[in-house]
């Protein structure tokens, strides 16, 4: 029979064990990511899903390592789906994204929020396509703190006579907690959702390597051809030349961050 104080002790050895596996799983979970990281199919005039952009964490503090350092601004970059890396089951796809998906081109809409930062601005390419955006200033998101960041996916439509029963866009995302320059780029100034494609915002040996966000589309319009048997996966990634041109913060004319 256990007397109380080994009751006792063995409670709490056991509520240690309990909280230690919880705080691992939660910061496996607490990366930034989509709130919503599966959508069908949307061919609604005008269709869009709404999501979010979800920062689970700060940046680190170089004595223990924890996330304790504030975030200033985020910036999030879709695919523009023209230079795009495209693969099929895994396999490089040397042709167009039109092949699987026949409306990509403007995915994002920002929904106006200045909850948590002041300022939001889209980020185009040169025919005005919103391929993302960026929001920062005013107030900081604080560390142990989560900031929910509201936007709209354009609805995707999987090409019908494709043989893909999914497409992943794979979204590069920067929380900054500190304004440098490539260089200067560490745990403790910048977290980085990027997937490694040869960009300068890799951040190899960083917290978030090679981690990106992703939103997958399911095909739920026109069935897979028959010829088709199980389908494919398809995932689209943005290339190294987009995200060094528009993984960046433009304010009044200025590149702000990197810098
Ligand atoms: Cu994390």
């Amino acid at each position: 029979m256990f007397k109380t104080t080994e009751k006792f002790k063995y409670r709490t050895l056991m509520l240690m064990a309990a909280l230690g596996l919880s705080a691992t799983w939660q910061s496996a979970l607490a990366h930034t990511r989509l709130k919503t990281p599966v959508i069908q199919e949307n061919a609604a005039m005008h269709g869009s899903n709404y999501n979010d952009v979800v920062i689970g964490h700060g940046c680190q503090n170089t004595t223990d390592g924890a996330s304790t350092i504030d975030t200033i601004g985020t910036v999030v970059v879709f695919p523009d789906g023209k230079d795009s890396i495209i693969t099929v089951n895994g396999a490089a796809h040397t042709g167009a994204l039109s092949d699987f998906v026949t409306n990509w081109g403007n995915p994002v809409t920002i929904i106006q929020d200045s909850s948590i930062f002041s300022h939001q601005e889209y980020i185009i390419d040169s025919l005005g396509n919103k391929l993302g955006f960026w929001t920062g200033g005013g107030k900081v998101l604080k560390a142990g703190y989560r900031g929910v960041f509201p936007f709209t996916t354009a609805g995707v439509v999987i090409e019908p006579t494709s043989c893909a029963k999914s497409v992943t866009f794979v979204v590069a995302i920067a929380d900054i907690c500190e304004i440098t320059g490539p260089s200067g780029f560490s745990n403790a100034t910048v977290q980085l959702w990027t997937p490694a494609v040869g960009s300068i915002y890799d951040g190899e040996g960083l917290h978030g390597y090679d981690s990106p966000a992703t939103i997958k589309v399911t095909r739920s319009i026109a069935p897979l051809p028959s010829s088709c048997g199980d389908g494919v996966d398809v995932i689209v990634k943005p290339s190294a030349n987009q995200l060094n041109r528009d993984l960046r913060i433009n304010f009044d004319g200025k590149q702000i961050w990197p810098q």
